[in-house]
């Protein structure tokens, strides 16, 4: 086999080396933009990102706004998730709308692709679909959930 052997394991080294200094500069870049994007609106949960504009809307109208933007409306899935909603709201000040209705069957509450809700936080005496006409979820800034018209405003928080 000679020497091209060696020449081989030589070259590898070089691209091992090359990868090495390639992965520190994407590890720096993303430690950059883990802050970008939790400034000031925006908290990290594992892999999840969830941020707001500030913006204020009806469901349907948050819901498109987070769509558009390659994401979908918060939907926690546990409390980790749940509270990093909560802190979002507390910094505006305003209650949140999820990615979270009873719209298709009343009482029975799914995220926005069909699955039925794996974690909850009602407020007490919630959900309590008040006036008939209740199919949406809102997070006070407590970060209790309280089912709401759809057709209230409430801030906006996507998740990616
Ligand atoms: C009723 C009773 C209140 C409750 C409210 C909300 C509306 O007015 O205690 O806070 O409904 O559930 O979504
Ligand atoms: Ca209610």
């Amino acid at each position: 086999k000679g020497d091209s052997g060696l020449s081989e394991i030589n070259l590898m080294k070089n691209k091992v080396s090359a990868l090495e200094g390639q992965l520190r500069a994407l590890q720096a870049s993303f430690t950059k933009y883990q802050k970008v994007a939790t400034f000031p609106g925006g908290r990290i949960v594992g892999n999840k990102v969830f941020v707001t504009s500030g913006y204020e809307g009806n469901f349907d109208d948050l819901k498109q706004r987070c769509l558009q933007a390659g994401g979908q409306l918060a939907s926690p899935r546990n409390a980790a998730e749940n509270a990093a909603v909560q802190q979002i709201a507390v910094l505006y000040k305003k209650s949140v709308f999820l990615g979270i209705t009873d719209i298709q069957t009343e009482g029975r509450f799914k995220y926005q692709n069909g699955e039925a809700i794996v974690y909850s936080n009602w407020a007490p005496g919630e959900p309590n679909n008040d006036k008939g006409s209740e199919n949406c979820v809102e997070v006070y800034t407590n970060g209790k959930w309280n089912d709401k018209s759809c057709g209230e405003k409430r801030l906006i928080v996507c998740e990616f």
